[in-house]
């Protein structure tokens, strides 16, 4: 074998070695799940894209002081998120997978999956911290990302999401919703909702905006 093509298959093979030792080595950190509560009634459980609802407690695992509490924050109400595309931190997306509602989970989570080696909010999270969240899971519903829901939402087909559709559309999920909610909640999950996803600050919501992981589909 020509000595230059030698070389490549050397790094080559190299590469694929050190590619693994890395991927060894990310696994021994992961996310520990510890299911608290499960509701006998399980059947149906949170999987990516979905819409949930639910509390959570956040702790330093160093010193079990308490960083956040989401029963302290928006008068009290569950946090609305969906899972797995991003909105919260690593950790929570793979902790929270196949959660039902009714459920509650402590999750230890390593830096590698929370905030890293900067840590966050100056200080308030330090460097390379390990945390632990104890949740409580409400609700789970279709995520509100699908191309289906959009075009739903959309009234009048002109492929931009107004305020009005959105507001109309989420009253309608609150009816399904067993718990009554008032009106001002419903205006702050709308107010939330465009400060999150109208990126480019028009007051609607494009496909793109709205669709974070199926960009292309509209
Ligand atoms: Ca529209
Ligand atoms: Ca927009």
């Amino acid at each position: 074998m020509h000595f230059l093509s030698r070389l490549i298959l050397f790094f080559y093979v190299w590469g694929i070695f050190t590619a693994q030792g890395q991927k060894a080595e990310e696994s021994t950190e992961e996310v520990k799940i510890e299911v608290l509560h499960r509701p006998e009634n399980c059947s149906k459980t949170s999987k990516k894209g979905d819409l949930l609802n639910a509390h959570y407690d956040g702790f330093l695992a160093k010193d079990g002081s308490k960083f956040y509490c989401s029963r302290t924050q928006n008068e009290g109400h569950p946090k609305w998120f969906v899972l797995g595309v991003g909105q919260v931190i690593k950790g929570l997306d793979i902790g929270m997978m196949d959660m039902c509602p009714g459920e509650k989970r402590k999750l230890i989570i390593p830096p590698s999956f929370a905030y890293g080696k900067e840590g966050y909010a100056e200080g308030k999270i330090p460097p390379d911290a390990t945390l632990i969240f104890e949740i409580e899971l409400y609700a789970v519903t279709k995520g509100p990302r699908s191309v289906e829901t959009f075009k739903q939402i959309d009234m009048d087909n002109d492929r931009q999401l107004s305020k009005t559709e959105i507001s109309h559309y989420l009253k309608k999920e609150f009816e399904k919703d067993e718990k009554p909610r008032d009106k001002s909640y419903q205006t702050a999950v709308l107010e939330d909702f465009f400060k999150k996803n109208d990126h480019d600050g028009d007051g609607f919501i494009s496909p793109k905006e709205y669709n974070v992981y199926q960009h292309d589909e509209l």
